[in-house]
């Protein structure tokens, strides 16, 4: 099977990490095509940054080779419910693939992040997913994005120390990454830290994997059908939906 991996940023050797972590959990029969977004912010830290994205991540999903499923490879998931409605097969962010992945193995566990606004919005997601009895807490590193790429940053030790804290204070018992820049941090971090540590990126990964082998796709009643076919005008003209909905054969109830 492909499973098409979309980093939402624009920032190309993040995408070099998430796709070797991608690539190394991933089955012998599937492919990985991993995507960095041709337009938007270098690193999605916020609202503003996360609705810029959408477009190039929309642009991804609907060009070159069709895909089995979709990764969304950023925290915040933007997009998610739309790239839903415009792909068949099934969809998943990191952060809500993780959530549900570590809600497996603990019974409680901590959230660790990027900077405090993302904190926030992480917070947001976890009441989005009903994840409020799972979650512990959202901790902050304080550390920008792209401060995960550089070698020589401090970001291993600071993830490290809020990870211990994590355990102690909030009684966690397994830790998510809140960043997609991460996606190379969590055998080290766990060996460290001695309980399960997951990273979105490789959850959502085996969790499309277990989807499309079991025939599941987006439902297409409801929300998630295709977008209704009208004009859009301005600068989104090109991205007016196509009438892609069927016609219903059979009236329910
Ligand atoms: C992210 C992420 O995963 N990639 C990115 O650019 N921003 N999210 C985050 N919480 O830092």
């Amino acid at each position: 099977m492909k499973i098409k991996v979309i980093n939402p940023n624009t920032t190309t050797s993040m995408t070099a990490t998430i796709a070797a972590a991608a690539r190394a959990v991933a089955s012998p029969g599937t492919e990985i095509i991993a995507i960095t977004s041709r337009s938007g912010a270098v690193s999605i830290e916020g609202h503003y940054d996360e609705a810029m994205s959408i477009v190039g991540l929309v642009d991804a999903i609907n060009e070159g080779p069709v895909a089995d499923a979709h990764v969304i490879a950023c925290f915040g998931d933007p997009g998610l419910l739309a790239a839903r409605e415009i792909a068949a097969g099934p969809v998943l962010g990191i952060a809500e693939a993780a959530m549900h992945a570590a809600s497996f193995v603990a019974t409680g566990f901590s959230v660790v992040t990027t900077l405090e606004r993302t904190r926030i919005i992480a917070e947001h997601l976890v009441r989005n997913y009903g994840m409020e009895h799972h979650c512990r807490r959202v901790r902050a590193t304080d550390i920008p994005v792209l401060e995960l790429e550089k070698p020589d940053s401090n970001c291993r030790k600071l993830i490290l120390e809020e990870c211990e804290r994590a355990i102690v204070e909030d009684g966690s018992g397994a830790i998510v990454l809140g960043c997609a820049g991460m996606a190379d941090l969590n055998a080290w971090l766990e060996d460290k830290l001695g309980v399960p540590v997951i990273d979105g990126v490789t959850a959502a990964v085996k969790f499309a994997e277990a989807l499309v082998s079991l025939g599941l796709r987006t439902s297409k009643r409801g929300d998630l059908a295709y977008p209704l076919h009208k004009p859009y005008k301005g600068a989104l003209s090109a991205y007016a939906p196509a009438d892609r909905n069927p016609a219903p054969t059979r009236k329910l109830g």
